[in-house]
């Protein structure tokens, strides 16, 4: 047995979000409310607000400040809380970027090109595309491995890039002939994996839609709530008498994924609930469900964005705890690699 086939990582949870626009709710459901989920399940966990990422594309610098805060206040607001789990934003622990250079000469060109996200956000119009897009998934490998990650929950549509950060860490640890990095899992579950927008079933909600009436963000109040998913397009025919009835109904099985989640029950117990039923009973019992469990944490959000302050403080003690842990991990990285340090510290 090699020495690396013996090293045993102690579990520990990493995730973050870009600071692009209003959180969505499929942000919410995919990813924060299982993020306060593992805060309680004992496992360190560790969230960060992705700044370096969302500077992929264009941010206005005052629009960026302000998304920022705004993350960590949602973050804070949905169950987070910055004594049990570690939050900060990435820039502010430095070992993202050095890493994230590491691992851009890791990475093959080829590997890059085939993510989905890049086909998707670039486009067309690949040439005009920043090269920090194209890197970005180096970047994330980076942001996980650098805390020795083993588990990072998202939504379906980051799949991809943390089996590229398995990827990564194979062949890094089979380069220098270490076992150094983990062979993280992600973890998708629940209802929510994958919420689509509420006008095309065959769209991701993203909060970088054009349309706003195609998401539900965390800021809308009751009234738009209600407006937008009496809005959200179906199809004609009642719910159906079992899960199975949903599958060729995309926008239909949106609807009742969403309304599953958010009231912590299976799909089966949700269709149970309202089989036979019509959109005009199900859109309004969606609505009010929403409505209830989102309106605390907006108002949580304005009350704690009244503190800008505050929140900076708070993102500043996460990173300094956030680059205790990195530090050590990066120094051995730049040492494999054979980077020299003889700086005086
Ligand atoms: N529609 C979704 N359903 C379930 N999970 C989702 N996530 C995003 N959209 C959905 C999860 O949210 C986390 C953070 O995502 P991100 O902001 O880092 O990037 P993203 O996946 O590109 O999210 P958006 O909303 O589409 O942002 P923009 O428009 O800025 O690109 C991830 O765990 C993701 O899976």
């Amino acid at each position: 047995m090699t020495e690396a086939a013996r090293t045993t990582f102690t579990p520990r949870v990493f995730s973050g979000i870009q600071p692009t626009n209003h959180l969505q709710l499929g942000n919410y459901l995919g990813a924060v409310k299982r993020f306060v989920e593992m805060q309680n399940s004992g496992i360190e966990t560790i969230y960060c607000i992705v700044d370096l990422h969302a500077m992929t594309t264009w941010q206005d610098p005052a629009d960026l400040r302000t998304a920022t805060r705004e993350l960590a206040a949602s973050y804070i607001a949905a169950g987070l809380d910055p004594k049990r789990s570690i939050l900060f934003n990435q820039s502010q622990v430095p070992g993202h970027a050095e890493l994230g250079w590491i691992f851009n000469c890791v990475a093959r060109m080829g590997w890059m090109n085939r993510m989905t996200q890049w086909k998707d956000k670039a486009g067309k119009d690949a040439e005009k595309a920043s090269l920090g897009l194209l890197a970005y998934p180096s970047l994330m490998a980076a942001d996980i491995l650098l805390y020795h990650a083993t588990r990072v929950p998202v939504g379906e549509d980051q799949k991809q890039h943390v089996e590229l950060t398995r990827d990564i860490a194979a062949k890094f640890n089979h380069d220098y002939g270490v076992d150094f990095f983990p062979m993280t899992e992600p973890v998708i579950d629940g209802a929510a994996t994958r919420v689509m927008s509420l006008r095309d079933g065959s769209r991701k909600m993203s909060k970088s839609d054009p349309s706003d009436a195609s998401r539900i963000n965390l800021t809308d109040d009751a009234d738009t709530i209600a407006q937008k998913f009496r809005k959200a397009r179906t199809d004609a025919e009642p719910l159906p008498e079992s899960v199975g009835g949903l599958k060729d109904r995309p926008e239909a099985r949106n609807l009742v994924n969403i309304y599953a989640a958010l009231a912590d029950v299976t799909v089966e117990a949700v269709v149970a609930q309202f089989a036979g039923k019509g959109f005009g009973t199900f859109k309004p019992a969606l609505a009010d469900l929403a409505v209830a469990r989102i309106a605390p944490i907006a108002s949580e959000m304005q009350r704690l964005m009244a503190d800008p302050a505050e929140i900076d403080r708070l993102l500043g003690d996460g990173a300094e705890r956030a680059n205790a842990i990195a530090a050590p991990i990066l120094a051995r990285t730049k040492e494999i690699v054979g980077l020299v340090a003889s700086r005086r510290r």
